[in-house]
């Protein structure tokens, strides 16, 4: 390998190219690579759009892979070539010049058409997705307000008056109109079961519809640079049969559950007066903070923290504790609770449900 590279720089061209065991030995190593990258890919990878479970997520789809094939062919077709030409006319020693030419009509007609037609199909084929997903949302659609911030998601159900964060319920079939917003920074939604990203602006209204057309759970994460723990400003879609949608619906529109636990009694009156109030609201109680997370139906949640922590014991006195230990730049500060305080404000918020 080292030789031929010498002779590459040095162009001495006299010199033999290297052993052929050698470049045996260099295709084995590539081969043995190609096999790695490959198996690579067979691991369990639920963010993907290879799984789509909406007619958007399906148009896109199709798409990429008539864009992929295209570029696989020609890329193909091109390499070969170009490999084939190298080595079949390669300079062998003491080989004469070879006969000097300048430009070939019909093979430059040839490249420049091709690639004419190629991209002249492809904008065929994309045009009506563009439209048809940048139209209006049929005016059967539910409307779903989903509002980014710094770095998690609130969903609000105007219509039902429930709100919830990190987790959107959608009922299959139904095709849903998110209304997108941003509370502070661009943040951009992005569930890739569901569809491609739109961007979240503050100050201006965007919004996305779909119709998801199988149940289950689907993760997805905010796809703008949008702080710190961007990569922490995760979401899920939880897809449900329109029974248990309707039954969520009304789960989360039930008052506020009132603890009779003493601990959780405890914990419900801290809750009020150790600045946690000021940020987050408990729908019936005078917490009515704005910041974070309507806390009213917490504990119904799989999980929290923009989804990067499960809604356990657990996990909820870890993120208590210590918020920026857990999403570095978290809006929500260390509020140095002490581990009684973790226990009661635990207890209170476990029994939210
Ligand atoms: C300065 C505002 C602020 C204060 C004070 C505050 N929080 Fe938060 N809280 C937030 C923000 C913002 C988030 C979302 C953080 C994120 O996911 O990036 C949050 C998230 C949470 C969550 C996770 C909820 C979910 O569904 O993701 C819980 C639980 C919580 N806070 C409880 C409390 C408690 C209990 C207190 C009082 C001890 C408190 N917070 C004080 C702003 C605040
Ligand atoms: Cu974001």
């Amino acid at each position: 390998m080292a030789r031929g590279l010498k002779r590459l720089i040095t162009n001495d061209l006299t010199q033999r190219w290297p052993a052929p065991s050698r470049v045996r030995r260099l295709f084995a190593v590539l081969a043995v690579a190609t096999a790695g990258l490959i198996a690579c890919a067979c691991s369990e990878t639920p963010q993907t759009a290879f799984n789509p479970r909406s007619e958007y997520a399906d148009d896109g789809l199709n798409l990429f892979i008539v864009v992929i094939w295209f570029g696989v062919i020609i890329g193909v077709l091109v390499e070969g070539v170009l490999i084939w030409a190298a080595i079949q006319y390669r300079r062998r020693p003491r080989d004469p010049l070879p006969p000097q030419i300048h430009g070939n009509t019909i093979i430059e007609i040839l490249w420049t058409t091709g690639p004419v037609i190629v991209v002249g199909y492809i904008l065929f084929i994309t045009l009506p997705v563009i439209f048809s997903t940048q139209a209006p949302a049929p005016p059967s659609s539910m409307d779903v307000e989903v509002i980014g911030h710094q770095f998690w998601w609130e969903f609000q159900y105007p219509d039902a008056n429930v709100v919830t964060a990190n987790e959107l319920h959608l009922p299959v079939g139904q095709t849903a109109n998110l209304i997108l917003q941003s509370d502070d920074v661009i943040h951009s939604f992005w569930i890739p079961a569901l569809g491609g990203k739109r961007d979240a602006f503050p100050g201006h209204t965007n919004f996305i519809w779909m119709t998801p057309n199988s149940t289950g759970e689907f993760p997805g994460q905010c796809y703008q640079l949008c702080g710190y723990s961007h990569g922490n400003m995760r979401e899920r879609a939880i897809i449900e049969s329109p029974t248990d949608f309707q039954a969520w619906l009304k789960s989360q529109q039930q008052p506020v559950v009132q603890p009779t636990d003493p601990t959780a009694v405890e914990g419900g009156q801290l809750f009020q007066t150790r600045g946690c109030a000021a940020c987050h609201a408990i729908n019936g109680t005078p917490a009515q903070g704005k910041v974070g997370p309507n806390l009213t139906h917490v504990a119904s949640r799989g999980v929290i923290a923009g989804s990067v922590l499960q809604n356990t014991t657990q996990d909820m006195r870890v993120w208590l504790k210590d918020p920026p230990g857990v999403k570095p730049g978290s809006i929500m500060p260390n509020l140095s609770l002490n581990d009684h305080e973790l226990d009661v404000l635990v207890a209170y918020l476990q029994s939210l449900k």
